[in-house]
């Protein structure tokens, strides 16, 4: 019998039962050693073969780890894909806690606008005023539509050799993005999928390996991202445009509420902060 360990990365969770995904991008159903950490979608694992079970052994060790309030959403991502659509309409703490969670875990993030094709004339003003925001600091920024295809090159490209998560709110599209680019997976997504209000909604992470190379995550889709275990550096770091004038202010703990000579506030009087992002970080500041 072959006892020889193999190696491979965790693309979906069943109770007690994980599936691998080769490097080949073939898969395999193991079960989970007891003696085992938590693991997550993500997760490289070795493996081998023990009493004609496959079994996983042991975690190897993770480049990172994506949570969520106490919940392990994933590992080992490259690059998150924020999805946002005129419909649900975005929320700026959820953006801006999702761009906290990247920059602690060292992931680049980027802003994928998706359903295009629904922008009407009472809300496009509203979407690409919030878009202006994340473009002026940077952020890289993808208008798709998964229902006429619009722009989906640019996104393939974007995918390319990295492992992505998609992460946004309830309805945005990301199983439907994930679709578009995996369209022979599609029986195996509805399968996490739970029916809800006559919808289908994704009720667990799942990692999928690309035709063409990289990896992309769907999860599920959240009403609020509550960030875990944060220190109020980290809610500032993430905030690159904040932080940088933090760092002039008068008091080197400055709350940049009421004391005197906060850059903060003269930045935000001046328009070079914004108040969108300014009332986001208060918010984020006090509820973590
Ligand atoms: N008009 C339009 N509708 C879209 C587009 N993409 C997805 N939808 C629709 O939006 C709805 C939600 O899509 P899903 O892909 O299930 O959304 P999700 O983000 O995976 O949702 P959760 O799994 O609940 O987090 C479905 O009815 C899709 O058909 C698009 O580009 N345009
Ligand atoms: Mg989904
Ligand atoms: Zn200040």
């Amino acid at each position: 019998m072959n006892k020889t360990i193999e190696s491979g990365q965790i693309s979906a969770h069943f109770g007690k039962n994980v599936i691998i995904i080769k490097e080949d991008n073939s898969k395999i159903s193991a079960k989970l050693r007891t003696s085992l950490p938590k693991l997550v979608v993500g997760d490289l694992v070795n493996y081998q073969l023990s009493n004609n079970d496959l079994v996983v052994t042991n975690l190897i060790k993770r480049n990172n780890l994506l949570q969520r309030a106490d919940k392990l959403v994933a590992a080992n991502i490259s690059q998150m894909l924020i999805m946002i659509a005129p419909d649900p309409a975005p929320q700026h703490e959820l953006i801006d806690s999702y761009l906290i969670a990247a920059s602690i875990n060292n992931i680049k993030s980027l802003i994928v606008l998706n359903k295009v094709d629904a922008l009407k004339l009472e809300n496009k003003n509203k979407i690409f005023d919030l878009l202006k925001i994340y473009q002026n600091l940077n952020y890289q920024i993808i208008e798709i539509s998964c229902k006429t295809n619009y722009n989906l090159n640019s996104l393939h490209q974007c995918l390319l050799n990295n492992t992505s998560i998609i992460v946004g709110q309830s309805g945005v599209g990301k199983t439907s993005l994930l679709n578009k680019v995996l369209p022979n997976q599609y029986s195996k997504v509805s399968e996490l999928s739970n029916i809800k209000q006559g919808k289908h909604t994704t009720s667990t992470a799942q990692l999928f390996a690309l035709p063409y190379g990289g990896k992309l995550i769907d999860s599920p889709g959240v009403r609020s991202f509550a960030l875990s275990n944060i220190t109020k550096e980290q809610i500032s770091a993430g905030f690159i445009e904040i932080n940088q004038f933090a760092k002039l202010c008068k008091f080197n703990d400055c709350s940049h509420n009421l004391e005197p000579k906060c850059a903060v506030i003269t930045a935000l009087k001046e328009g070079l902060i914004t108040k969108q992002r300014f009332n986001s970080y208060q918010y984020l500041i006090a509820n973590n």
